[in-house]
Formats: structure tokens, C-alpha cells, sequence
């Protein structure tokens, strides 16, 4: 047995699948999990001591690479003065500033734990505003794990082919209403029949839970028009987007300005971190400022505010359009390789994001996501896990590349899938 065989073994007696959150566990790819001691860049260190190439980047927040010497000297010094006060802090202040100078639609921010916990006080929030209940999602879109948001979900809802959670009652989920992803027409006919009762139109305004699918000409400022017309509010699910599509998210790259925006990941610098904002008379209904309430004991953490902070500044001075290019070429490169050994290979890339799909089809929304096949996707994992190169474990995500990737990195990877048989 290896060493993370032995510790899983250990973690399924004491925790529930051996993780505490149920896409590490490798499930849909046959595997179990490795164990990290150690990571730096773009390398993580398993427990048995083996180095991989990481294109998970703890799921998206370490777009700086691990231990980024600016970030680490923050997360140090901060901790050197205490864990947590329970009382407000400087660089709540900074980390807002930081935020809400970065992102068009954002005016005031209120800082969370997570990125479901920023979901779910969005949905709250505007709710209250609008006076309305329903919220309208898209198929194959995650926004973490709330009641809400657990219709046709994506990510590990997908992953494990999970309908509908037992444990969400019914007269919830009625107030979801389901849209497929790029498909404005579906829209307009759930607007046309429920316009008065929808609070909110939830996106992720380039999806990264079915595999990554950018937003389709268009899609985006026709969201926007719908919400004016019906006096809905749009909300970007930035949890992936934010800071990472663009310095300035999603909403500055596609030129679309959301009612709320929520965020998480890379605000943190790999602590746990959500945070969601937006237009000032939406975000001034928040308790103690207005009736809405909403709190947290951990809420703006010092040490969690300092990292995220320290991320920020320095991913300002950053050049994304070169880790772009570098990861476009890297992307294609891979997929070249694997069209060469005859497998049908669909690429979707935006920025340092991109999902290869084992289809022919163009990948547009869920339904075509889904036509990948899940099989080839598990054997490409192994094969390259088994070479050093660290990918999500399912089809249904989509891998990172970040400012500590290395050519060589880069390099390494396309040699291990030059070396694969399928
Ligand atoms: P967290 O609660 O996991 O911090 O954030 C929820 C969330 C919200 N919105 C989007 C667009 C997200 O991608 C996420 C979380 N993403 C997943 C997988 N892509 C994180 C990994 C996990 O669940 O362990």
C-alpha cells in the first residue's frame, strides 16, 4: 500500500468518502486520491514523495502558483499577530478597495468564508430587494452547495450524476427555475411566463462547472436586457471568473455589468475566502446598513485578508494576456497530440482556463458537455497522473495554468501525453 492508500484507508473510517469535498475523492475516474504534503508553483508533492505538475490550483484560487513569495510573507506576518479578532480589521478595507476598484459592477462588498456562503447571501439579498422568490439558473452551472442552486448543477452534482439532492425540500427547488447555458431564447419564455415572481437570473458568465464553456455572442448583454425589462437582478457567479478571465473578471472582459457579483478562490490566495457586492442601494439592504441579515464569526479573517490582499496587488502587475497566449498554445498543443492518436478532441479555452471535451461536438452548454466520453476522460487522467501531471479528476471541470508555470512544466506534460496509450 502507498502511503496515501494507507491514508485514505484512515479518512473513509472518520470522514464521509474519505474527503471533505466529495470531488477529491476521483470517483468518476476509477482512482482514489492522492495525499499532498507539500506545494510550490506549479508542483504538488503527493505523500509518498512523487512531484506533479498541478493544473487543479486547489481548484482555481492559486493563480500565482503555491507559495508565491509575496502572498506567503503576508499569510507570515499576519499570523504573527493573531489568528482571528472577531472585530474589523485594515485590510478588510484594503481587500474591498482592491475589489471594488477591479470590478465595474461592484460598489460595496460584504467579505464570507466561501464561495457558497457569497452565493446564498446574493440569492438572499436579492430576494429582498425585488420583493420576489424565484431565481433562475442555468443547466450544468455550479454556485456551490446551497438549496437553491441544486437543480442541474454541474461540477461534483454532474460528476456523480446526482439528480436532485435528498435533503432539499421540493417547494425549494420549485423556486429554481432551469435554463440551458447560451440559450437566450429559454430564457426569454421562463421571463414571459414567471417575469414578475424572478428575483435574480444566476450565471456563471463563462461556465467552468461542465467542463469550461465561454458565454456565446451575445448571451451575456442579452441577460442583461431581459433582467431590465422584467426588473430582475443579474448576478455573475465570478467564483472562478473573478480575477482570472481578467484582472478586471468577466464582467470587465465582456463588457456586461451585473446587479451582484459573487466571488471567491483567488480573492483568498488559497485561504478560505467568499465575498459577494455589487450596485450600493442593492448592497445597503445588508444588516446592521439595512434588514437583510447576514453574518460571520470568521467573516474578513485577518490572515485571510492579508493573503488575499497580498494576491491581488500583485496579480495587478501581472501580464494575462501572455499567460493567454502561453496556455493556448500549450492547450492546442495537448489536443493536437491526442487528436494525432485518432481521439475526437474538443477544446474550449478562455484565458488560463480550458476543458478538452472527448467529442466531436461543439460544446455550447450541458447537454453537448455531456456527449463527451466520460471513459476516454478517465483513462487520459490516469495516464497522465501516472506521468506527474496533476489534471481535475472528471470531465466536468476544467484545468488551470497559472503565472508559476513554467515552460518545462508545460513541456512535461505534453511529453507525458505524447507517451500515452490508449
Ligand atoms: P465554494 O463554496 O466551494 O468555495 O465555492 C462554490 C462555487 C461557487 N461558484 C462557482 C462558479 C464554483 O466553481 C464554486 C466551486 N467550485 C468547485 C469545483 N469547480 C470547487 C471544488 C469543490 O467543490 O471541492
Amino acid at each position: 500500500m502507498t502511503r496515501s492508500e494507507q491514508l485514505f484507508a484512515r479518512a473513509q473510517e472518520l470522514i464521509p468518502g474519505g474527503v471533505n469535498s466529495p470531488v477529491r475523492a476521483c470517483r468518476s475516474v476509477g482512482a482514489e486520491p492522492l495525499f499532498i504534503t507539500e506545494a510550490k508553483g506549479a508542483t504538488l508533492t503527493s505523500a509518498e514523495g512523487e512531484d506533479f505538475v498541478d493544473f487543479v490550483l486547489s481548484w482555481g484560487p492559486m493563480l500565482l502558483g503555491h507559495q508565491h513569495p509575496a502572498v506567503q510573507e503576508a499569510i507570515l506576518k499576519a499570523v504573527e499577530k493573531g489568528a482571528s479578532f472577531g472585530a474589523p480589521c485594515e485590510d478588510e478595507i484594503n481587500l474591498a478597495e482592491e475589489i471594488v476598484d477591479a470590478l465595474p459592477g461592484v460598489e460595496m462588498v460584504r467579505m464570507v468564508n466561501s464561495g457558497t456562503e457569497a452565493t446564498m447571501s446574493a440569492l438572499r439579498v436579492a430576494r429582498a430587494f425585488t420583493g420576489r422568490s424565484k431565481v433562475l439558473k442555468f443547466v450544468g452551472c455550479y454556485h456551490g452547495h446551497c438549496d437553491s442552486f441544486l437543480a442541474s448543477a454541474g461540477s461534483g452534482v454532474a460528476t456523480l450524476s446526482i439528480p436532485g439532492t435528498p435533503g432539499v425540500p421540493e417547494e425549494m427547488v420549485a423556486q429554481t427555475l432551469l435554463a440551458p447555458y447560451n440559450d437566450l431564447e429559454a430564457v426569454k419564455k421562463q421571463f414571459e411566463a414567471a417575469g414578475d415572481d424572478i428575483a435574480a437570473v444566476f450565471v456563471e458568465p463563462v461556465a467552468g462547472n461542465m467542463g469550461l464553456v465561454p458565454p456565446g455572442e451575445g448571451f451575456l448583454k442579452g441577460l442583461r436586457q431581459l433582467c431590465d425589462e422584467y426588473g430582475a437582478l443579474l448576478v455573475f457567479d465570478e467564483v472562478i471568473t473573478g480575477f482570472r478571465v481578467a484582472y478586471v473578471g468577466a464582467q470587465g472582459r465582456y463588457s456586461v455589468t451585473p446587479d451582484l457579483t459573487c466571488m471567491g478562490k483567488i480573492i483568498g490566495g488559497g485561504m478560505p475566502v467568499g465575498a459577494y457586492g455589487g450596485r450600493g442601494d442593492v448592497m445597503q439592504r445588508i444588516a446592521p446598513c439595512g434588514d437583510v441579515y447576514q453574518a460571520g464569526t470568521l467573516a474578513g479573517n485577518p490572515v485571510a485578508m492579508a493573503a488575499g490582499v497580498a494576491t491581488l496587488r500583485t496579480l495587478k502587475e501581472q501580464d494575462y494576456g501572455l499567460l493567454e497566449f502561453r496556455t493556448k498554445q500549450f492547450a492546442e498543443a495537448l489536443a493536437d497530440i491526442l487528436r494525432g492518436k485518432g481521439l475526437p478532441v474538443r477544446l474550449n479555452q478562455v484565458a488560463s482556463l480550458f476543458t478538452l471535451f472527448f467529442t466531436e461536438n461543439e460544446v455550447t452548454d450541458f447537454d453537448s458537455a455531456a456527449t463527451a466520453d466520460s471513459d476516454l476522460y478517465a483513462r487520459f487522467w490516469g495516464g497522465m497522473r501516472r506521468k506527474g501531471i496533476y489534471l481535475a479528476p472528471s470531465g466536468f471541470e476544467c484545468a488551470f495554468t497559472s503565472f508559476a508555470h513554467t515552460e518545462e512544466d508545460f513541456e512535461k506534460a505534453l511529453d507525458a501525453a505524447k507517451e500515452l496509450r490508449f
